[in-house]
């Protein structure tokens, strides 16, 4: 039976036994990736798992975690990572939104995700970061050879949650030649062949290190070194062996402090690829100086995959994403009349193509309210495209803060700060950060009398909000700025603030 998705993997096997993951325990050959994908798929189905029913999945990274992502494509079901960093009442939300019919979980956090489950009558399993767990032990018993669950191009493979600027988080419906057309895009773009070897150190409940660094690998039936995190050390250990890096900004920030990083470490590396959040000029151009290599950026975002990337050949511009991908169109309008704005003007980013997702998952509305009629998706980011074609992102128009590549909306923080006792009200925003990009920032302002403190607020976000999301700093204050609307002027704040990360660094 024909699945658009895994029938395209499966062509790219180059060979059996062809490395596809080697981990710090050992190989996985694409043949190993068939049968064991085929395991996993086998036992989802046995559990009653069917075509378009969700599996919620947080787990560590993993080769096996992987392989549960292509046994959800093989068996018709709809992959729906969860970060690991989210909490149990992040979770329930998602849980009771996509009414998954399995979540996979953790065994360490099995016991509080079953209470959720049994709310939304969803079966629990458990993958651990060693790749045991109950799941596994059901595909020990099932056969190699699955047959694959017939899936058309516009059936469903994933679910992406993200955040809404207001309101409730969305489920981004991705299709199956949403996922492929993009990873053959890009395959051939940044011209991945057989011989190449990835660097994936990024985590796997994303579009970058999912989507981006996983399905390219494997429409070119090229092989990766799967980290279980980011670390320099790690990776530069890695490199002489390696030909390929996918990072979000701060490992090029990290990588830079490490004196290991030099032109003979990077000899075999052909390619070292920024996305998910801006990449400084001067990052850019450090790399270049201390590599020779000129880092490649690209802009995607969940909802489209990838729109733009740098040229592999050519000028690969500092500051800019380059260049809308074969089959994107990408256009620039007036935010407010939606008005047409010529080259060189600034205004909303919107793109059309094969990438642009599906809608969001039991959303229509908010679906309708992103799309023009002509198709055109708005993505939120405010940019220009200049005389030679390049986009530059020079904003957004969303209140959104990107944090080492994770996105935090500053409703979701200031709505939990602004429930304790004692907040009058705060604003949250996103500072300069040296090592984040953006460091999220929540400015208060509390009740006369009131004993509020920086401790205070902090335990009572520690179980509602994943660690990341959480403030690097909270300042009080007298009151907020304000416009004559009554509008917070958190560009007022971002500026008064602009050197609170960076002061210190330099104190230090
Ligand atoms: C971790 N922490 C962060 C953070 N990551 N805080 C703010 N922002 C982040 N990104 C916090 C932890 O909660 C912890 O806090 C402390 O920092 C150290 O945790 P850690 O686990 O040791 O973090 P570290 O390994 O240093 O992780 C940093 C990182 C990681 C940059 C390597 O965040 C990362 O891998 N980011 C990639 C995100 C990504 O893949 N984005 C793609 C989205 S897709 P505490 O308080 O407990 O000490 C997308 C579309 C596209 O955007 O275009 O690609
Ligand atoms: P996410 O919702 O996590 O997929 O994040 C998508 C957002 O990340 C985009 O809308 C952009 O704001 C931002 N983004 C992704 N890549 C880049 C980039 N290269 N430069 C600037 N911003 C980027």
């Amino acid at each position: 039976m024909s699945n658009h998705l895994f029938d395209a993997i499966r062509r790219s096997i180059a060979a059996d036994d062809a490395v596809f993951i080697e981990t710090a325990e050992g190989r996985w050959t694409y043949g190993d990736m068939v049968e064991w994908s085929g395991r996993i798929a086998g036992a989802i189905d046995t559990l009653g798992v069917r075509p378009g029913d969700r599996v919620a999945v947080q787990v560590e990274k993993s080769a096996e975690a992987l392989m549960l992502y292509l046994a959800c494509i093989r068996c018709g079901a709809v992959y729906l990572p969860l970060n690991t960093a989210y909490t149990l009442a992040e979770l329930d939300y998602f849980i009771s939104d996509a009414e998954p019919r399995l979540i996979v979980t953790d065994p360490k956090a099995a016991d509080g995700i079953k209470t959720i489950a049994s709310k939304y009558g969803a079966l629990v399993e458990t993958l651990d970061e060693r790749g045991g767990g109950s799941l596994v032990e059901l595909a020990n018993d099932e056969t190699p050879d699955f047959v694959e669950a017939a899936r058309m191009a516009d059936d469903l493979a994933a679910i992406l949650y993200t955040s809404g600027t207001t309101g409730r988080s969305k489920g981004a419906m991705l299709t199956h030649a949403n996922l492929l057309s993009n990873a053959l895009t890009l395959r051939d773009c940044w011209r991945f062949t057989p011989d190449d070897r990835l660097i994936h150190a990024l985590p796997i409940f994303h579009t970058h290190g999912l989507f981006v660094a996983t399905n390219v690998i494997l429409t070119s039936g090229a092989s990766m070194f799967l980290l279980p995190k980011f670390d320099p050390a790690q990776i530069l250990a890695l490199m002489p062996r390696a030909t390929t890096l996918m990072g979000v900004p701060t490992f090029y920030v990290r990588l830079l402090q490490h004196e290991g990083l030099n032109r003979q470490v990077v000899a075999n590396m052909r390619l070292f690829i920024s996305g998910s959040a801006p990449l400084l000029a001067d990052t850019h151009r450090a790399f270049q100086e201390r590599t020779g290599h000129a880092i490649l950026e690209r802009y995607g975002m969940t909802e489209t995959n990838m729109n733009t990337s740098n040229p592999y050949d050519g000028e690969r511009m500092a500051g800019t994403v380059g260049f809308p991908l074969p089959g994107v169109t990408l256009r620039i309008s007036e935010p407010e009349t939606g008005e047409i704005l010529e080259q060189d003007e600034t205004g909303m980013i919107e793109v059309k193509g094969p990438n642009v997702f599906k809608g969001y998952w039991r959303m229509p509305e908010k679906t309708k309210a992103e799309f023009r009629d002509d198709g055109f998706f708005l993505t939120g980011d405010l940019g220009k495209i200049d005389p030679q074609g390049y986009v530059h992102i020079i904003g957004r128009g969303k209140d959104l803060v990107i944090s080492g590549g994770y996105n935090i909306y500053p409703k979701e923080v200031e709505s939990e700060i602004d429930q304790l006792p004692g907040v009058v009200e705060c604003a949250v925003i996103g500072v300069t950060h040296p090592d984040f990009g953006e460091g999220v920032t929540a400015i208060v302002v509390k009740q006369p009398g009131s004993s509020l403190d920086e401790r205070a607020i902090r335990d009572a976000l520690g179980d509602r909000l994943a660690r990341y999301k959480q403030p690097k700093q909270i300042i009080f204050v007298d009151d907020l700025p304000r416009n004559t609307m009554g509008k917070v002027q958190k560009n007022v704040l971002r500026e008064r603030y602009c050197n609170l990360y960076t002061a210190r660094a330099g104190d230090d």
